[in-house]
């Protein structure tokens, strides 16, 4: 009696070791519902990477503004970093063939609940034209540094993003045609001079508080399902 319970004990052992060995059946395919709807508008352009990948691009660099709205498959600890730029040239700071001061902004949703606010670090990368100087303009400039998007990246001595009201960044009416019910406008502390900067956000959890698959290792298993074509294979073919 105790060598068949040992023998089933060990049989249930080497089978569970097997059955968590297979690299099939541990995830599913994802589906569009899996996904999360990005709005994102900046003034004047930005590139968003999650977890150290580019996910968007601003289609239009300068204007009009515009809102980009993309569908993303998130994996949480979320890491968001993004390089946003106000419309500035890279020696005066200056727009419109160096006549202009232009002003910035920045602000993100994500329909999991994932807003921009004052929680956000930022860095200024590019600064002009020093002092407001509009006749002997002036920019200074820090190189960005190379993994700034990467999820190791140390930004814990970067400030915390300002929010700055609607009103203050007078965004334009794609704005108000999007989602971004709860997020702020954000930028460093000085909107108008500060040209290139970098926020960075980690979110640890989903805000909405609804669980979701980690899809991340999807193209390193055999997902669950039924293979493609049904698994039927043609006589003396490949499977299909
Ligand atoms: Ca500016
Ligand atoms: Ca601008």
């Amino acid at each position: 009696m105790t060598n068949r319970i040992f023998l089933l004990a060990i049989g249930w052992v080497t089978w569970a070791g097997i059955a968590t060995a297979q690299p099939s059946g541990g995830i599913r395919k994802p589906q569009i519902a899996d996904t999360i709807r990005a709005n994102v508008y900046a003034d004047n352009t930005f590139q968003l990477y999650l977890n150290g990948e580019l996910v968007a691009v601003d289609s239009i660099a300068f204007i009009p503004h515009n809102v980009i709205s993309v569908d993303i498959l998130p994996k949480y600890p979320l890491t968001i970093a993004v390089l946003a730029r106000d419309n500035a040239d890279p020696q005066t700071g200056m727009e419109y063939a160096n006549t202009n001061i232009g002003d910035a902004g920045f602000i993100l949703k994500f329909s999991d609940g994932t807003v921009t606010n004052s929680s956000w670090k930022v860095k200024c990368f590019s600064h002009g034209p020093v002092g407001g100087d509009t006749r002997n303009p002036r920019v200074e400039t820090t190189p960005l540094p190379d993994d700034w998007f990467t999820v190791g990246f140390d930004d814990s001595d970067w400030k915390n993003a300002r929010e700055y009201s609607a009103q203050e960044i007078d965004p334009k009416q794609p704005y108000y045609d999007a989602d971004f019910k709860g997020a702020k406008f954000i930028w460093s502390d000085d909107v108008r001079l500060d040209n290139t900067v970098v926020f960075r956000h980690t979110v640890a959890r989903p805000p909405d508080g609804k669980d979701r698959p980690d899809f991340s290792n999807v193209n390193n298993v055999v997902p669950q399902g039924p293979p493609k074509g049904g698994g039927r294979r043609p006589p003396g073919g490949r499977p299909r």
